[in-house]
């Protein structure tokens, strides 16, 4: 006998991201992220400071079962350590075949894509792009602008984190600032 849920909406407040009365709201510090940053020195410095880098609002109560669907807004505020643009921390889904879909909503951002192997895929993101994270690709997001970067994630209940893979090895390129501009380059950290 299929139960059903009761359908209802969400409201996302467009002009920042927020999730009013979101049941969840995770905050990220630089002290949160430490070690995933290519320039140690850089980011030792400013963890006297421990800037906040991102919050996420998850909006559902929906239950963590295969067949139900979460989602979240990121807001990942601009700023660099060294001339590494703050980022995600970034994970593949604990169940590794499970897909999901952003949405760019205010700023301008990549998506960067890596398969366990180190190919990595960089995805410019602005208001309105829509941004696949196929089955088994890790994914971090970056703010690249000099706003807010946010976005509007949908996946499935069950997929999990596995952050322990990037927080290992991180990722095989990192976008910096070259003459102003982000620019993709290899991570002198990345670990095969
Ligand atoms: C969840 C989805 C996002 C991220 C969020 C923060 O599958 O990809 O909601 O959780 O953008 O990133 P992270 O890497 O700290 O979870
Ligand atoms: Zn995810």
């Amino acid at each position: 006998m299929v139960e059903f849920m009761m359908p209802f909406t969400i409201d996302v407040n467009l002009q920042n991201g927020i999730i009013p009365n979101a049941p969840i709201v995770q905050t990220r510090h630089l002290s949160d992220l430490q070690g995933l940053f290519a320039d140690s020195a850089a980011e030792s410095a400013l963890l006297a400071e421990n800037p906040i880098l991102y919050e996420v609002y998850e909006a559902t109560e929906n239950p963590v079962v295969e067949g139900h669907l979460r989602y979240s807004t990121t807001v990942i505020y601009p700023g660099k350590v060294g001339d590494e643009y703050f980022f995600t921390k970034g994970h593949y889904h604990a169940i590794g075949d499970r897909a999901e879909l952003y949405l760019g909503l205010l700023g301008e951002g990549y998506l960067l894509l890596q398969t366990p192997a180190g190919e990595v895929h960089a995805l410019r993101m602005l208001p309105g792009t829509a941004a696949y994270v196929p089955p088994y690709w890790g994914h971090r997001t970056i703010n690249v602008g000099t706003e807010n970067f946010v976005f509007f994630a949908c996946y499935p209940a069950d997929a999990g984190y596995d952050y322990a893979s990037i927080a290992e090895k991180g990722f095989a390129q990192i976008m910096v600032e070259r003459a102003g501009k982000p620019e993709l380059v290899a991570n002198p950290k990345w670990r095969t």
